[in-house]
């Protein structure tokens, strides 16, 4: 098996409602989504999400495109994708960062060494320990009214029990506000935890935690900058409720920071920001060794990179905050021609050769803006 080629697209999705968050309001989703072809003519596919440009963080998709096109890919031609993690240690001493451009063709390099052997990908990153894995959904319509109706909605129909609030736009006192109000229509049937992405100060973050922890919040995740390790430590020592770490928490090397200096105390998981399924193995390690609970965050993958995700997350063994990879539920349409299944408030870890997805290439041209 040799690889022959490396396509990259950017596409541009539609999602059902718009989705709020503290730096940018998402009502088309641009994900990166690599196609790694062998000489055979075997296909293995992956996809990043990123969210608003570059407001939410370095990984646009105009940059992991052309990073690829110039930097990563001549390392992939000629070579065998089963070996992955060789070709990602050369790609990863001749090219610095790009952890989402390195993520996307790490991931459908996996696919198709998977598709090659007939085997779900998760068999080759250890083999699976969940069939399943719990379910958050975040409420983030901008609407206080409109997110309670939707949770209330979403717990009558078994989808989730756990809700994250989008929080850390406009007025500190109007966001607890707006989370309070929601747990007292639906905490009594559900975890609700916060993202605050980075939106405030540590003296806001002082006075509006405690608020939240008195008013029942179970995790508030990234409420500072991501430079302000201090500050997370400080916040983390001094409240109960578990502080996690998201932006600021990316390479190996960072995680090994926040967890030797507690700067937080639990640990959202992103094969794109941490550079790939393998990193995201070893970060997971770093955050079990110091004792830190594990999310299965999303960048909002449609389907495809959702079900990327859900495989890595399959062989790790504990996700105490559960995951949030209901990406799919929020396109209006999908580039797969099978769905992610989700039932009982989780999400069922797709089973078949490679991701288990396969692809809609009309889907893929119609949304994209290079194809
Ligand atoms: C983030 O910061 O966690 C995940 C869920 C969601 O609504 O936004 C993302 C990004
Ligand atoms: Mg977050």
């Amino acid at each position: 098996m040799k690889i022959r080629s490396v396509d990259i697209y950017i596409l541009d999705i539609p999602t059902v409602r718009p989705h709020q968050l503290a730096m940018h309001t998402i009502v088309e989703q641009s994900i990166v989504v690599a196609r790694v072809t062998e000489e055979a003519g075997l296909e293995g596919w992956a996809e990043v999400a990123t969210i608003g440009g570059a407001s939410y963080g370095e990984g646009t998709p105009e940059a992991i495109k052309a990073n690829i096109d110039q930097y990563i890919t001549p390392h992939l031609i000629g070579k065998n994708p089963k070996h992955f993690s060789k070709i990602m240690f050369e790609v990863s001493s001749a090219v610095r960062g790009n952890h989402f451009a390195k993520a996307v063709v790490e991931a459908a390099m996996i696919d198709l060494a998977a598709k090659g052997k007939e085997v779900p990908a998760y068999e080759l990153l250890g083999g699976k320990i969940h069939d399943s894995l719990p379910l958050a959904w975040t409420l983030a319509s901008g609407d206080t009214g409109k997110d309670i109706e939707e949770a209330k909605e979403f717990l009558q129909q078994k989808r989730h029990k756990i809700f994250k609030l989008k929080i850390g736009k406009g007025d500190p006192y109007k966001n607890v506000d707006h989370v309070l109000k929601i747990i007292a229509a639906v905490g009594d049937q559900a975890r609700v935890t916060v993202d605050v992405n980075q939106a405030w100060d540590e003296t806001t973050a002082n006075y509006c935690i405690e608020a939240l922890q008195e008013g029942g919040v179970s995790m508030v995740e990234q409420p500072l900058p991501t430079w302000n390790y201090e500050g997370m430590a400080r916040l983390t020592e001094r409240f109960k409720v578990p502080i996690m770490a998201d932006e600021s928490a990316n390479s190996v090397h960072e995680v090994y920071q926040i967890a030797k200096h507690r700067s937080g105390n639990c640990i959202a998981l992103k094969p794109c920001k941490h550079g790939g399924l393998l990193e995201t193995k070893k970060v997971a390690a770093i955050a079990e060794g110091a004792g830190f609970g594990l999310y299965g965050g999303t960048m909002i993958e449609s389907s495809l990179g959702t079900a990327v995700c859900a495989s890595v997350y399959a062989t790790i063994p504990a996700f105490e905050f559960g995951t949030e990879l209901f990406g799919p539920m929020l396109f209006k349409d999908q580039i797969t021609v099978n769905e992610v299944k989700f039932e009982n408030y989780e999400i069922v870890i797709p089973d078949g050769p490679g991701f288990g997805m396969e692809i809609d290439i009309d889907k893929v041209k119609h949304y994209s803006r290079n194809c």
